[in-house]
């Protein structure tokens, strides 16, 4: 029952569940005890192919259109020699916790040393496993490698927490890991696609499309009471910060801004702009943290890359029944 060995087990499982998926080749790089010897000749040609870039972590190495593709960021516990080590994987919902964490590097220690990205030494994301919730934290580092923040799981389910970082002398990572919030569930289906979203009297409109496997020009603009918001405040180094996540797997994608505050073009809005790249068809979520008046706050989306085939939420005529409406969440029972 000590964490470090629910933990392995824990990695695993996934490794397993991710190695089926994406095969073989990405298996190889992302399972073994010797994650480092086995994990570095999968990336290093993605990322001796980036001459001259430094890998920060919204950048990490995207390969060659004829080459084997990387794994997307946040599906491994564990890449490139490094690995997520919660001190737990359980909080009770809705209850304040100390989550603590670490990076555990490849000479088997935490990780003491991080480079700042995004104005950050780690971005801290945690999201429901139907990608209703959504926070963006930044953990305090504390003695021995140790990240330590507040955390609320909202309520009963399954949780995934992204750390985004950059170890000294190393590239950028994300590496994911799942939580548990023990207790009855509710999940809930996908948010329909939208190109509008609002929170807190602001309302978010997104231009642009998500086209699988090619960077993706995508602007969201500002608005509050039917008036653009053209005094955005800066946030993390940007007007804006881009979280997109895959829908049925949170692969956590690389969005870069366009433009910084100061940077004598980059306005205050009302429009943010970002490319982002997705590896594949299919829905993603997007959710864009902006500040405005002393405030952070999340708009959020769904999106689709590509074209999909038209969900079959009528299975067939033979099996339709008269209560269509009430199948909300029955994909998960
Ligand atoms: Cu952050």
């Amino acid at each position: 029952m000590n964490t470090p060995a629910r933990l392995g087990a824990y990695a695993l499982g996934l490794v397993v569940i991710f190695g089926g998926a994406l095969g073989a080749g990405n298996a190889v790089g992302a399972s073994g005890p010797a994650p480092t010897a086995d994990a570095h000749p999968i990336h290093a040609t993605p990322t001796a192919s980036q001459a001259g870039d430094h890998a920060t972590h919204t950048d990490p190495a995207p390969a060659p259109a004829t080459t084997g593709k990387p794994v997307p960021g946040g599906l491994q516990v564990s890449q490139d020699g490094y690995t997520l080590l919660p001190q737990t994987l359980t909080l009770q919902p809705g209850k304040t916790t100390d989550f603590r964490f670490s990076v555990i590097g490849p000479d088997g220690k935490p990780v003491t040393a991080y480079r700042t990205e995004h104005g950050k030494r780690l971005h801290l994301i945690v999201v429901s496993r139907d990608l209703g919730s959504f926070q963006h934290l930044h953990p305090e580092l504390t003695g021995d490698g140790v990240w330590s923040v507040k955390l609320t799981l909202p309520e009963a389910g399954t949780y995934r927490a992204f750390a985004d970082f950059a170890p000294e002398g190393g590239r950028g990572l994300t590496l994911g890991v799942d939580l548990q919030a023990p207790g009855a569930q509710e999940p809930e289906a996908l948010p329909a696609t939208s190109r509008t979203a609002t929170v807190d009297g602001y309302t978010v409109t997104l231009d642009g499309d998500l086209t699988p496997g090619a960077s993706s020009r995508l602007t969201l603009k500002v608005g509050k009471d039917g008036h653009p918001v053209a005094d955005l405040q800066p946030y993390l180094g940007a007007y804006g910060h881009l979280v997109a996540l895959r829908a049925g797997d949170l692969a956590y994608l690389h969005v870069h801004p366009d433009g910084e505050p100061g940077d004598g073009k980059t306005p205050p809005g009302p429009r943010i702009t970002f490319y982002a790249e997705v590896p594949s068809r299919g829905d993603y979520r997007l959710f864009l943290d902006f500040q405005h008046e002393g405030t952070v706050r999340t708009a959020d989306f769904t999106v689709r890359a590509g074209e999909l085939p038209a969900p079959a939420t009528t299975p067939s005529p033979a099996a339709a029944t008269p209560s269509a409406s009430a199948s909300h969440g029955d994909h998960d029972h």
